[in-house]
């Protein structure tokens, strides 16, 4: 047998990925308008869990407004992106970076997300920070909508359901690629697709309680997703010629939980309702397995005249995926459940999980790559992966973080084998290079960082930044290509 050894290209990008709602702060300065993402703080610990997904009822939204509830940890300041962009890229530029994930909050350039005119102070932020980032030759690339829906859309239309959203994100990318035509080429329409149908005000903007079907509100919410999506890449191409589209997928894989046939065919399915986003993203059509779920499900998808043809002819570039854990498929509802958040899902024996719950499965990512690539036959770039944790300050300031440095290197080495294996892979982007505001729980205590922010979960510290034993490994990482690991 001939030995084989897998190497990245040489024009693989490493680097992070990050979003403006839980990096930026600034929460209403620069004339940046109300985003749904300013309420999942609101959101109580007790109704973040897989079954409530994150749900938020009107009438917390109505006390957020009103100020009637303060919230659990103010997203305000994030880390203070919005004032410290400049030290943050020199640290990820020390750390060799050639590729940095950030959204562009699109409430700072329609506060309202049905304005006419953009908010030159926000094009004006997003011209500097990419400034930053060409001075050290770090690729920008820039997800329109990381769960950033404007809330403006929410209150006239309730998100992502109104038809009339697509015309407004179309309006919102256009301005955008215009402004940046000359900075940015790799564009990313929706963070997590398919998180609208899992929680429709994170993923959509789409309060659940004021719609009589939740589940019709949530596909007829991405429908409209869909079609936005592929107008803007279609606005994309016509902008920027070599500019270049792509979907992002929070990659769930299942296995089956026995080898009883009726796991198998329900990992099957499982696996097809997860791979069903980048279907219509990259095939530019429903697949035909879908038409029994909308029927069991009592959904009926309203399109548009011509909307067939938009998804047909517009497909995307290439495909994103976030991938953190694998999960277990079974067609009998005993077994035991992880206790994490947001994903509990059967207990894998054969996995370690997280402080959160998340299974930990390195060879999965290279199973996950490898179906994909053979599935789409398109370029695939890895734009978030990395292991939440508590971090431990030293008395001499030092960080340890050997735990995440080994989750990272196990994910690395698979995605190198997956190269091997022929995937055409363009990079992989750590999520949350600095430490950040968390998507899932609005606290700072489940950190992803290679860079510490001094703030706890009640917002006290100083922001000050420090680097953590990762920081060093990931220097090394990239500077030899992903060989020293
Ligand atoms: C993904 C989101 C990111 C990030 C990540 C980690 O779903 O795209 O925004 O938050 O999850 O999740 P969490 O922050 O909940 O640990």
């Amino acid at each position: 047998m001939t030995q084989f050894e897998a190497k990245f290209p040489k024009n693989f990008y490493w680097g992070g990925a990050t979003a403006a709602n839980q990096i930026e702060g600034g929460f209403d300065e620069g004339g940046k308008g109300l985003s749904a993402a300013d309420f999942v703080e609101y959101i109580p610990k007790d109704q973040r869990t897989k079954d409530n997904a994150m749900e938020i009822t009107s009438e917390q939204i109505r006390k957020a407004l009103s100020g009637e509830s303060t919230a659990r940890y103010p997203k305000r300041e994030g880390i203070d992106f919005y004032h410290r962009y400049k030290e943050d890229i020199a640290l990820l530029a020390e750390m060799g970076f050639t590729a940095f994930r950030l959204s562009i909050h699109w409430a700072r350039i329609f506060p309202n997300g049905y304005d006419e005119v953009p908010n030159e102070a926000g094009l004006q932020f997003y011209d500097n920070v990419f400034a930053e980032l060409k001075k050290y030759n770090i690729e920008p690339i820039v997800t329109l909508s990381h769960y950033e829906t404007p809330y403006g859309l929410t209150d006239k239309y309730n998100g992502w359901v109104g038809r009339e959203v697509i015309n407004h994100f179309v309006h919102y990318a256009e301005t955008v690629f215009t402004r940046y035509k000359n900075m940015v080429k790799y564009w990313i329409s929706f963070n997590e697709i398919n998180m609208i149908t899992i929680s429709p005000f994170t993923g959509g903007g789409v309060i659940s309680d004021k719609e009589a079907n939740s589940m019709q509100a949530r596909y007829q919410g991405l429908h409209h997703q869909f079609v936005a999506s592929a107008l803007a890449t279609k606005k994309l191409h016509e902008i920027i010629p070599d500019g270049k589209m792509g979907c992002m997928l929070a990659r769930m894989s299942h296995y089956p939980n026995t080898p009883n046939p009726a796991d198998v065919i329900k990992a099957q399915k499982d696996n097809q309702e997860n791979l069903f986003f980048t279907d219509v993203h990259v095939r530019g059509e429903y697949p035909k397995y879908m038409d029994r779920f909308f029927i069991e499900n009592n959904i009926e998808i309203i399109k548009g005249t011509g909307d067939d043809e938009i998804l047909k002819q517009h497909p995307v570039d290439y495909i994103t995926i976030s991938y953190y854990m694998s999960m277990l498929s079974s067609a009998s509802p005993e077994g035991e459940r992880t206790e994490g958040n947001l994903m509990n899902s059967l207990k894998n024996p054969y996995l370690e999980a997280s402080e959160w719950g998340w299974q930990i499965d390195p060879i999965g990512l290279r199973v996950v790559l490898n179906e994909m690539y053979d599935r789409y036959q398109v370029p695939i770039f890895m734009v978030e992966n990395g292991l939440g944790a508590y971090d431990q300050v030293e008395e001499d300031g030092s960080i340890h973080d050997h735990y995440r440095i080994d989750y990272l290197r196990k994910h690395i080495e698979q995605m190198k084998e997956a190269v091997g294996d022929g995937v055409e892979l363009m990079g992989y982007l750590a999520w949350g290079p600095i430490d950040l505001v968390s998507m899932s729980t609005s606290e700072m205590s489940k950190r992803y960082g290679f860079i510490y922010v001094d703030k706890d979960d009640e917002g006290n510290g100083s922001l000050e930044r420090s680097r953590k034993d990762s920081f060093y490994w990931y220097q090394k990482t990239i500077e030899s290509n992903g060989e020293a690991l």
